[in-house]
């Protein structure tokens, strides 16, 4: 037996899977009528109805076959929700299970992974079970897949159907006299983790990475920013583009990101969740590729934070040389650290968040928008994939750059300082944004900056 941690692991293991699928269930058989739920809204998505049952079915071979060797509900339906072999655009002509045969698919699994978890033991030495961590893996996959139906949700046409979307934005009282900029002194940090119970294959294992001194901004880059940059020909500037960059620019059309209207009288608004509204100047710009933030950083003098740079800046604590699970440190994510799980169907003002500042200054690495970083994505040294190299590995050496930080879309459960997200550098339905950074000045931080 486990004992009474076994038993606090269990009780809270039951809690997040049922928040799960609540939040699951309110963005689709709560959100939408039959005929939307099967609808393509846009060939980058999934229809909402295959997310619901690839959790299902995920959740089936995990929890019910992988985990408790029970026997398979539905084995032939493995098939229609394997991300693999059915690319998002063909989902919607597979003969997928209707939003009631889901549901009921999803309520029978969900019955046997109760049932199972009452009888598993997490200090038995079997890798998936150990600390938990299969059934952590299965929690956070519902919730990136609902982070990915919110996505789905922004794309699609037609009247809002959210509730939330005309409260008022909450206005945490970001702090106007906080610095630009803050310094992380050169030196040594522990990147990735050994022994987080939640995290991932990629997060793993910790490792030293040695910087030199960099500054980074202390708040993501805000619209009014981005439109400062639109104001001065930055989209029409190839100056601020890499070939790659430019290349999108040209082949796309794109001057200003996803989901933004010009007005007739020359301003902005933007269209949020189904909503039009004025583009609120103090919020983080979201709905950037990766090439627009590295335009912009350019512009602005800048780079963006490599990867490494970024985790250091979140995590690392020069008062004890540790790396804490989150930027405030190992308390687990509460409202008043950081805006995530869809509290907001939007990001806080830059600024917000005192609370949930990291050590060197740094505010709002967890929340609000995912961070475009510059870096590949790719295995830490030592790396070693599981449960299944589908989850990451076979993403390692594609065109990816590294995502980090959460959005406000991001359960608190799916995101700590080391959690890794990737997408392709042109891809702007996500909820990202970006903050810059640049070499410290050679007077300043230690060991003086230079190229990487
Ligand atoms: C880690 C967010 C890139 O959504 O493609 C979901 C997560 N993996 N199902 C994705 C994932 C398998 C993944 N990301
Ligand atoms: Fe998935």
């Amino acid at each position: 037996a486990d004992g009474a941690a076994g038993e606090r692991l269990r009780t809270r293991i039951a809690a997040e899977l049922d928040h799960g699928r609540r939040r699951s269930v309110a963005l689709t058989l709560e959100a939408l009528d039959e005929d939307e739920l099967l609808a393509q809204h846009s060939p980058l998505m999934s229809p909402l109805v295959w997310d619901l049952a690839h959790v299902g079915n995920y959740e089936e071979q995990w929890l019910v076959r992988a985990a408790a060797g029970g026997e398979a509900l539905r084995p032939d339906i493995d098939v229609l929700y394997d991300a693999f072999e059915n690319p998002r655009a063909e989902r919607v002509s597979l003969p997928l299970l209707t939003p009631r045969e889901a549901r009921d698919y999803n309520a029978r699994v969900r019955a046997r992974v109760l049932d199972a978890l009452e009888r598993a033991r997490f200090d038995s030495g079997a890798p998936l079970l150990d600390g938990g961590f299969v059934y952590h893996m299965v929690i956070q996959h519902e919730h990136q897949h609902d982070e990915t139906m919110l996505a789905t949700h922004q794309l699609r046409r037609g009247r809002p159907v959210l509730p939330g979307l005309t409260a008022p934005p909450p206005r945490p009282a970001p702090d106007t006299r906080r610095p630009a900029e803050v310094l992380v002194e050169a030196g040594p940090f522990t990147m990735g983790t050994d022994d987080d119970p939640w995290a991932y294959d990629n997060e793993r294992p910790a490792h030293t990475v040695d910087l030199p001194a960099f500054r980074i901004d202390t708040a993501a880059v805000t619209n009014a920013a981005h439109l400062d940059f639109i104001a001065d020909g930055g989209y029409d500037d190839p100056r601020w583009w890499s070939p790659r960059g430019w290349e999108w620019r040209t082949r796309s059309g794109k001057r200003a990101p996803a989901f933004w209207i010009r007005d007739t009288g020359g301003g902005w608004l933007r269209r949020r969740m189904g909503r039009v509204e004025p583009l609120p100047p103090e919020e983080p710009v979201q709905h950037v590729c990766y090439y627009e933030a590295e335009a912009h950083a350019r512009w602005a003098g800048k780079r963006l934070p490599t990867e490494a740079e970024w985790e250091k800046a979140a995590r690392h604590d020069p008062a004890t040389g540790a790396s804490r699970r989150h930027p405030w440190g190992d308390a687990d994510p509460a409202p008043r650290h950081a805006n995530l799980g869809q509290r907001l169907l939007r990001p806080a003002p830059a600024g917000a968040f005192p609370d949930g500042a990291a050590p060197c200054g740094a505010l709002q690495m967890l929340g609000d928008v995912w961070e475009w970083t510059a870096t590949d994505f790719t295995g830490y040294p030592g790396f070693a994939a599981f449960p299944y190299r589908e989850y990451s590995e076979v993403f390692f050496g594609g065109d990816y750059k590294v995502l980090r930080g959460g959005s406000w879309a991001t359960h608190p459960t799916a995101v700590r300082a080391t959690f890794r997200n990737w997408d392709h550098p042109i891809r702007r339905q996500i909820f990202s944004g970006f903050r810059c950074a640049r070499d410290a000045d050679p007077d300043e931080g230690g060991r003086r900056g230079g190229g990487r």
